[in-house]
């Protein structure tokens, strides 16, 4: 068994080398700062602390008590709101807890659908299956890129969903809820947002701000545009004590048992660097999208919504049919070192075929990339995929371009130390 300890190993300093040389564009992703990294490793993954500080199941948890007081109070400082829960373990677990809040089984609960960019935990094999609530499925305008408004009001006028989610995983422009505000007070629905992906803009002013446009909870993992650990996070605007109670007990016991106490003071962590960077950080996220899709567009790639300015978040979509397809596309800019993902366009015809690629620009712009950077990465593209140069070509050129990046801005002790692939499991054999 020790050799395959060692083969784990040599396998993820390869993964590490990989991403090292590689040009990151997963829109879900970011990179850790190290103080955050490095209590993700502390004691605290050892222990257990169940319940609400001061009130634990456990003893021994006088220090947890303290990190966690401070999170909830640093997530409320830079969400600008008055609840927040931090145990959560994930988006998805974040989700359960929020319809285990206020959805019964067999509820009506409004969403987007998958194929207009919708997350899986909308689906019925996904949290709203679980929880045995049916969706209610909003109109959408594939012009805009967002939910057709006068539609989606008859659609909630006739069947009255009790809770309504707004949120996507292909977030390209704000959701309409201050449209719609009117229609969900009419019909007495509830108001949810899933802002996993757009959270670090919410926190840095760069996108729509949910709980003060009338949504009950905002909930999120904390690890894409917020560069913090994978986690989840419960946040609310409420004077209603008992929308806060069932918030809590949705999140414990209702989905979680112990909250991953080191997870959570890396959130702490994180929470604070955004406080201390996030408006910068976010405004150059949303800047790089843009002039990431504007100079694929200049290439002639079509990159969605183009009269809309193709973006207001950290995300691009590309349809990319005249390339191949997702697929095809997606699988040649891994080979030359360009990670993206495949994913369902508005009007794809089959979910098994999707016809665009997703583009994010978190973690380039974490290493400190700019709108020169951005021209580049395109002409990469063009350059693999519709000058068909050899894959071995392109890859050289874009690990010659990242090898310029290698320090993570936008943290505490940022710097050459800052930005270690290797700083746990060591650098690959030679
Ligand atoms: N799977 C993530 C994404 O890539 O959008 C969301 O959980």
């Amino acid at each position: 068994m020790a050799q395959t300890v060692s083969r784990i190993r040599t396998i993820v300093q390869a993964h590490s080398a990989r991403f090292e040389r590689a040009i990151p564009l997963i829109a879900s992703e970011n990179l850790l700062s190290p103080y955050a990294k490095e209590l993700l490793i502390s004691d605290l993954h050892s222990r257990y602390a169940e319940g609400l500080p001061g009130e634990r199941y456990y003893e021994g948890n006088e220090q947890v008590d303290e990190v966690e007081n401070l999170c909830l109070d640093l997530a409320r400082r830079l969400f600008r709101c008055s609840f927040a829960d931090v145990r959560p373990t994930s988006g998805t677990v974040a989700n359960l807890a929020v319809l285990k809040a206020f959805a019964e089984p067999g509820d009506l609960v409004g969403t987007s659908r998958l194929a207009d960019g919708a997350h899986i935990s909308s689906a019925s094999f996904g949290a709203f299956g679980l929880r045995g609530v049916k969706p209610v499925y909003y109109a959408w305008d594939p012009e805009q890129m967002t939910i057709d408004v006068p539609r989606t009001r008859e659609i909630l006028r006739a069947v009255r969903p009790k809770l309504c989610l707004f949120g996507l995983s292909l977030f390209l422009f704000p959701m309409p809820i201050e449209e719609l505000r009117p229609t969900l007070e009419e019909i007495g629905a509830r108001a949810w947002y899933d802002g996993a992906h757009v959270l670090g803009l919410i926190a840095g002013g760069e996108f729509q701000d949910p709980l003060h446009e009338g949504c009950t909870v905002l909930s999120a993992s904390t690890h894409k545009t917020l560069p913090g650990p994978q986690h989840g996070i419960l946040l609310g605007q409420t004077s209603d004590p008992e929308v806060a109670k069932r918030l809590q007990s949705g999140a414990f016991p209702g989905v979680t048992s112990n909250h991953h106490l080191h997870a959570m003071a890396a959130l702490a962590v994180s929470l604070a660097e955004h406080l201390e960077f996030g408006r910068e950080y976010a405004h150059r996220t949303v800047e790089n999208a843009r002039a990431l899709a504007q100079a694929l567009h200049d290439r002639g790639f079509d990159v969605l919504a183009a009269n809309l300015g193709f973006t207001r978040s950290h995300t691009l979509a590309v349809r990319v049919e005249k390339e191949g397809g997702g697929e095809e596309a997606a699988r040649r800019l891994a080979a030359a070192g360009i990670i993206a993902n495949k994913n369902l366009l508005p009007g794809d015809k089959s979910p098994k075929h999707p016809g665009g690629v997703r583009l994010g620009t978190p973690e380039v712009t974490r290493v400190g990339m700019g709108p020169k950077e951005m021209e580049r990465i395109a002409e990469l593209f063009d350059r693999l995929l519709h000058q068909h140069r050899p894959v071995e070509e392109v890859a050289a050129a874009a690990a010659e371009l990242k090898s310029g990046f290698t320090t993570m801005k936008y943290c505490f002790a940022a710097g050459e130390a800052a930005y270690r692939y290797y700083d746990l499991v060591g650098r690959p054999p030679a």
